[in-house]
């Protein structure tokens, strides 16, 4: 008998610097609505969802930039969200700028929640590859400062119990990095959510257009097969203020196949009737981690930061 779960992905459309949190909240509601009509228990949302994508832009002033941070989880803006999903029966990850005072000292990470369908909180995750800069590099069309504003994330990569099974969570630019999946297949996560803000333009070289969509695909499709596990990806895209963001929000069977993703670059919902034991399989032969990995073979992945030549 196998576990059929109905997942949703709710990709966002952009989101401009002129646009409340409230407006922005409402229309994650109402795609959490669609997702309700479609049998959903489950829905992703994007990173940093609340708001536009900031760290595209140069701030110096906390008081210029706390504005786009939740305090509180749910945070005021949040809590119209977490009440109808409570209703609706829906469980959910959501990306946002989380500010928070620990032992007197305040701190700014780029943090997803997970949330389960009776409305209990199962779990925050900081985010922990942070990509771009922490000072301008003093090309406003390629700012990229999550260094700026945010620490790397403190919890780790955990992975959190749900009557969907085991659920782990990345953001954005973690996907690239396969360490962040195989850390919490290792933990027993048999499905992946993540949302991500992809700039169309490379911040780091002007590599062609297309490869921005390739390469998101490419990391989400390998981590699904390596790990035997489902992935849901939710971008928040679209044109902000001018500032172009890729699309692509998808499915990903634990067998490496895309099996639905978002076809514009606004507000669109995805649905497919997963088979939680698809990944079974895989995870019992060509993956079964305990009869093949080799640690003691891997230790540069762990004591090592970048490359060491020593020839
Ligand atoms: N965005 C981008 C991402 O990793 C990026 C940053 C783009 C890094 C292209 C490297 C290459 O998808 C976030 N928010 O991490």
């Amino acid at each position: 008998m196998s576990r059929k779960e109905v997942f949703a992905v709710a990709q966002l459309g952009a989101v401009h610097l002129k646009d409340s949190k409230q407006a922005t909240v409402a229309r994650l509601i109402e795609m959490l609505r669609e997702a309700h009509g479609r049998g959903a228990r489950w829905i992703t949302f994007p990173e940093l969802a609340l708001t536009t994508f900031f760290p595209r832009y140069v701030y110096d002033d906390p008081a210029d930039y706390d504005p786009f941070y939740e305090e509180g989880l749910p945070s005021p803006a949040m809590a119209p969200l977490f009440d109808e999903a409570r209703r609706l029966g829906i469980g959910f990850y959501l990306g946002y700028a989380e500010k928070v005072t620990e032992a007197g000292t305040v701190r700014r990470f780029n943090t997803s929640v997970l949330v389960a369908p009776n409305g209990d909180i199962l779990g925050k995750y900081r985010k922990i590859h942070l990509p771009g800069t922490k000072d301008p590099i003093g090309d406003p069309e390629f700012e990229h400062l999550e260094k700026r504003y945010f620490e790397v994330g403190n919890l780790g990569f955990p992975v959190f119990k749900s009557d969907a099974g085991r659920i782990g969570m990345c953001i954005c630019n973690d996907r690239r990095w396969p360490e962040t999946f195989r850390v919490m297949a290792l933990r027993g996560a048999e499905i992946f959510m993540l949302g991500y803000n992809t700039p169309t333009r490379n911040i780091h070289h002007n590599e062609p257009v297309h490869l921005r969509e390739h390469h998101h695909r490419l990391s989400l499709e390998s981590a699904a097969y390596q790990n035997g596990a489902w992935v849901m990806s939710a971008a928040k895209c679209g044109s902000e203020d001018g500032f172009a963001m890729i699309g692509g929000s998808s499915i990903v069977a634990p067998t490496g196949e895309t099996v639905t993703r978002a076809v514009s670059e606004e507000d669109e919902v995805i649905s497919f009737n997963c088979d939680l034991d698809l990944g079974a399989y895989i995870r019992r032969s060509v993956f079964n981690f305990a009869k093949h990995r080799r640690p003691e073979h891997y230790g540069p992945i762990t004591a090592q930061v970048g490359v060491e030549i020593d020839d």
